[in-house]
């Protein structure tokens, strides 16, 4: 470097020494709006990946989509796409889990059977459903899932929130001895954290509005 473009950067250095002494509270805002900046554009990253991830990559691999799905993702875009399912639904690691039938034992008719793979395929736009009731007058229906070993917490995620439910847990598919959980009105995203755990967990739903949805089932253990 020559001698007079060392001397302009000296100088230069010294000028901005003296801006950033006299202006610290602008340059400290500056930096700081910098670093804000660059966080949420990751953070946005993030949500976008997930949104491509859980979304837009299923639509295009199965072929189609439903009207509902870039809705949901435009929601998650917008609200900032916590899917985590509250404080405890985000605590230990995840657990397979696989809902295999649906249970109804004062129906003996199923309860929408061709629509249990629904609630755990990935995609949180489809749902088994129960059927459709005028008034609800049976101790409950629900839908038989297989975890993948002990579960701490299984997170049940519904397009149609309001209606009630416990975990029952058992050794058999079709018979379910243990109440593993409180009863809890199902929000949006709910968690319910097990006492207990066992081959098999019914969520079993004891009240609900004409019909409740299972979009998703997600387990966790601590
Ligand atoms: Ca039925
Ligand atoms: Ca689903």
């Amino acid at each position: 470097m020559s001698r007079g473009s060392t001397d302009v950067l000296v100088r230069g250095l010294r000028v901005l020494g003296i801006g950033i002494r006299e202006q610290w509270r602008v340059f400290s805002l500056a930096v700081i709006g910098s670093a804000l900046y660059g966080a949420m554009t990751v953070a946005s990253a993030f949500v976008m990946g997930r949104v491509t991830a859980q979304v837009i990559v299923p639509a295009f691999e199965s072929g189609h989509t439903t009207a509902g799905a870039p809705a949901g993702a435009a929601a998650l875009i917008l609200l900032g796409g916590d899917d985590s399912g509250g404080a405890s639904g985000s605590e230990g690691s995840p657990v397979r889990v696989q809902a295999i039938a649906s249970y109804d034992p004062e129906g003996g008719d199923g309860e929408h059977d061709e629509k249990v793979v629904d609630a755990t395929d990935g995609d949180p736009v489809t749902y088994w459903t129960t059927e459709t009731y005028r008034t609800f007058a049976k101790d409950g229906v629900g839908i038989v899932v297989q975890p993948d070993g002990d579960v701490s917490s299984l997170t049940v995620r519904t397009d149609t929130p309001g209606f009630t439910a416990e975990i029952r847990a058992g050794d058999s598919p079709t018979s379910f001895d243990r109440t593993v959980s409180a009863a809890k009105t199902v929000e949006a995203t709910t968690t319910f954290d097990l006492d207990g755990s066992g081959r098999y967990l019914l969520i079993w739903i004891t009240a609900l509005d004409s019909r409740a949805h299972v979009n998703e089932v997600t387990a966790r253990a601590s």
